[in-house]
């Protein structure tokens, strides 16, 4: 049989290093329930573009929905249970996202991943996250789940240590990574996003990172 050009590829799964696994596709057959709940979480909570302790802005735009929604500004990073431009709570999380979230973490070993906090970013044509570590979560033996839409963008995933020179882990519309056990604490970022044109996004990814925060 001919290969569909236009058909996305089957589900995959690539472990990437003890505690981190790829799973290819995972979210593709959910991308429209996904990018309409995006849709509404920013309805009434917008993508901005927040500061850092340090005082720079950050290239990523963000937004949250759950209990607890991650925010930085010039006094530090935390979770705060109320969006900060607006006063209220954030959107609740849809119950099938987190259910889809809990499915990937147990594909990777993680059973009964329950995450109280959905990091919303928008990466445009140039922008880019540089390396760091997760940290601000209460309990750092539970996994993160990403999920990735839009626009392709070249992951970096380094050591335990600043100094250890990251690898490159292209990831495209669809993709599912669970990051825990000793990859938990890793270095990462991401590459500047390359120009391009994602057919239901537009110039646009967007990564969704599912956390147990509180
Ligand atoms: C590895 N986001 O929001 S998702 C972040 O594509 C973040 O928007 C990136 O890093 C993005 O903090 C990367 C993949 C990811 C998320 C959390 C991790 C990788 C991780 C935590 C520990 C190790
Ligand atoms: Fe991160």
């Amino acid at each position: 049989m001919t290969p569909d050009l236009f058909e996305p590829d089957a589900p995959s799964t690539e472990p990437l290093e003890p505690g981190a696994v790829v799973l290819r596709q995972f979210a593709s057959s959910h991308q429209a329930a996904l990018l309409a709940a995006v849709q509404a979480v920013t309805e009434q909570a917008p993508f901005r573009h927040l500061v850092t302790p340090g005082g720079f802005t950050m290239s990523v735009a963000m937004t949250n929905c759950g209990a607890l929604g991650w925010v930085s500004d010039r006094s530090g990073y935390r979770y705060d249970a109320i969006d900060p431009e607006g006063g209220r709570p954030w959107p609740a999380m849809p119950e099938p996202f987190a259910a889809l979230a809990a499915r990937a973490a147990a594909a990777a070993g993680f059973d009964g991943f329950a995450p109280d906090a959905c990091l919303i970013n928008r990466y445009r044509p140039g922008t880019r996250l540089s390396l760091h570590q997760d940290r601000d979560e209460r309990d750092l033996r539970q996994p993160i789940v990403s999920m990735s839409l839009g626009l392709p963008a070249v992951f970096q995933f380094g050591g335990a240590t600043r100094g250890e020179r990251p690898r490159r882990v292209p990831l495209a519309h669809g993709d599912v990574v669970v990051w825990g056990g000793p990859a938990r604490l890793h270095f990462h970022g991401v590459l500047p996003l390359k120009d391009g044109s994602h057919p239901l996004l537009g110039d646009c990814r967007i990564n969704l990172t599912f956390r147990k925060a509180g």
